[in-house]
C-alpha cells in the first residue's frame, strides 16, 4: 500500500536495547506501508562509509552513549522531509531523550499532524543481555559486549524510560510484552495497534 498524507500512519517503537525494536520494525513498517527509520541504522551506515557524521558518532556509539540531541534531531528532521515519509513512518530508536520528544512534537505540530501510537516493548534485562551477546557472536557489533550492553541498559533507564510517561499521558502508549518468538511479539503488536484503532 502507498500511503499519502490523507491516510498517513505515524508510529514510534521504544524499548531497551535488545528488546526487539529493530527486529519488529521491519515487519510493522511492511504491514502498515510506511518506511522504518532507525537512527541506529543511519549512524551505523555513516560509520561504515566514514562520512563526517560517521566520524563524529563512531566513538559515542561504541561506548553505548547517546549521540547529542542537536545532531540526532537535525538528522530526523531531514529524514522526515523525504518524500517516502509523506504517508507516515515508523521511527525505531528515536526519540530517546526528553529534548528529542520536544523536537519531534514541535516538528509534527508545524506540519499540523500527530503520532498515532507509541509501541513500548517490555522485556527482562537478563533476556536482552543474552540476546545481544548472541548478536555479538553473529554480527560482531562493537557495542555488543557485556560491559557496553549493561551501560546501554543504564542509559535507557535514565534517559529514555521517562518518555513512556509522557506518551502514556498523551494517551498514545501501547505496551506490548516483548518476550517470546519474533512472530508471537509481532502478532501482539498488530493486535494492540488494531485495538488502538490503527489498522493496516
Ligand atoms: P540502536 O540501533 O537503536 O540499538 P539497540 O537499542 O541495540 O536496538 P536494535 O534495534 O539494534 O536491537 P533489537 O532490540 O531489535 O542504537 C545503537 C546506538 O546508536 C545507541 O546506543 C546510540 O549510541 C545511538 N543512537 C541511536 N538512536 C539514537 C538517538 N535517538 N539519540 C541518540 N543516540 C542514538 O534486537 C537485538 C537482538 O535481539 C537482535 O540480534 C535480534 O535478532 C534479537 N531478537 C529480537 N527479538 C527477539 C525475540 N523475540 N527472540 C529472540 N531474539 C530476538
Amino acid at each position: 500500500m502507498n500511503r499519502t498524507a490523507d491516510n498517513a500512519v505515524r508510529l514510534l517503537i521504544v524499548g531497551p536495547p535488545g528488546a526487539g525494536k529493530g527486529t519488529q520494525a521491519t515487519g510493522i513498517a511492511e504491514r502498515y506501508g510506511v518506511p522504518a527509520i532507525s537512527t541506529g541504522d543511519i549512524f551505523r551506515a555513516n560509520i561504515k562509509e566514514q562520512t563526517e557524521l560517521g566520524k563524529r558518532v563512531q566513538e559515542i556509539t561504541a561506548r553505548g552513549d547517546l549521540v547529542p540531541d542537536s545532531l540526532t534531531n537535525e538528522l530526523i528532521e531531514d529524514r522526515l522531509a523525504q518524500p517516502d515519509a509523506a504517508g507516515g513512518f515508523l521511527l525505531d530508536g528515536y526519540p530517546r531523550t526528553l529534548p528529542q520528544v520536544e523536537a519531534l512534537t514541535a516538528l509534527l505540530a508545524r506540519e499540523g499532524v500527530d503520532l498515532d501510537a507509541v509501541i513500548s516493548l517490555t522485556v527482562d534485562e537478563d533476556v536482552v543481555v543474552a540476546r545481544l551477546l548472541k548478536r555479538a557472536e553473529e554480527q560482531g557489533r562493537v557495542d555488543d559486549n557485556e560491559e557496553t550492553i549493561r551501560h546501554r541498559q543504564h542509559v535507557y533507564a535514565q534517559e529514555t524510560e521517562p518518555l513512556l510517561d509522557v506518551y502514556r499521558g498523551r494517551g498514545l502508549l501501547v505496551e506490548v510484552d516483548g518476550m517470546g518468538t519474533v512472530e508471537e511479539v509481532g502478532e501482539r503488536i498488530a493486535a494492540a495497534l488494531a485495538e488502538k484503532g490503527v489498522s493496516a
